[in-house]
């Protein structure tokens, strides 16, 4: 389980986290689902901000999940009732971030199952390919569609990453229903470099635990009462 304590929020590039070895973004349209997921996989409850109104994300919420290791929400794109001057500033603000991190290791884009690969997504994509990192997506509140067409639609979803010549994984993801958490976890497990997800007991899967962990879940799992961490 991959455990989640908020950290910080960012308006501005100069103040993001030194500390930070190695991060990854949350993006996607306004309203996709993007913070439900963190809180999802992150097994918590009202950790990143989801609210009905689009747009409530405003800045950048890291979340520690790890020695020196952070999820970071971002805001929605393509909030057609944002201000003018918001949307620029997103565009600076995360335009920016996701350009020149260093510490970020790929990028989670979230897309409502019922609308995915809008133009602006289509767009961030064919944008986000120049940083050469990779991109993992979540077709979201895939509770909305039954099992076959949740299934077509995230076969039409690889077709469409490859022929934007876009690497990356898909996957079905609900929040609502928990689904594809596992998935999700283990693709950040491994971007972020934290250990594997332990394989469950009748699992045929491999079981190897990453030799490149640097730190344990083991770690601060027996807290004494009182004790701060
Ligand atoms: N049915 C269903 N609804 C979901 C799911 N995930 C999120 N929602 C709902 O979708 C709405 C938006 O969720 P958020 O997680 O706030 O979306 P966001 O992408 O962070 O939105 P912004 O921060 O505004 O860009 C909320 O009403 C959520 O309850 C899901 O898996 N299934
Ligand atoms: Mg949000």
């Amino acid at each position: 389980m991959l455990n989640a304590a908020f950290f910080d929020t960012i308006a501005d590039p100069a103040m993001l986290p030194h500390e930070s070895l190695a991060e990854v973004a949350f993006a996607g349209r306004s309203n996709a689902g993007k913070s439900s997921a963190i809180n999802t996989i992150a097994h918590h409850n009202r950790l990143a901000f989801v609210s009905k109104t689009p747009g409530r994300t405003q800045h950048l919420n890291f979340f520690r999940v790890g020695e020196q290791r952070f999820l970071v929400d971002l805001p929605g794109y393509g909030y057609a009732r944002a201000p003018l001057a918001q949307q620029y500033k997103w565009q600076g603000l995360i335009g920016g971030y996701l350009e020149r991190r260093a510490q970020l290791r790929g990028m989670v884009l979230i897309m409502d199952i019922r609308h995915p690969f809008t133009d602006l997504d289509t767009n961030f994509l064919t944008w986000f390919r120049e940083a050469e990192k990779p991109v993992h997506i979540l077709l979201s509140k895939a509770d909305k569609l039954s099992r076959s067409a949740s299934l077509d639609s995230l076969r039409l979803a690889r077709e469409r990453l490859s022929s934007l010549r876009v690497t990356g994984g898909v996957q079905l993801f609900s929040s609502l229903k928990r689904l594809g958490v596992d998935e999700a976890e283990g693709v950040l497990r491994t971007w972020l470099d934290l250990p594997a997800l332990a394989a469950k007991p009748a699992s045929t899967g491999r079981a190897d635990a990453s030799p490149r962990a640097t730190t344990s879940t083991t770690q601060r799992t027996k807290k004494k009462p009182g004790s701060r961490g």
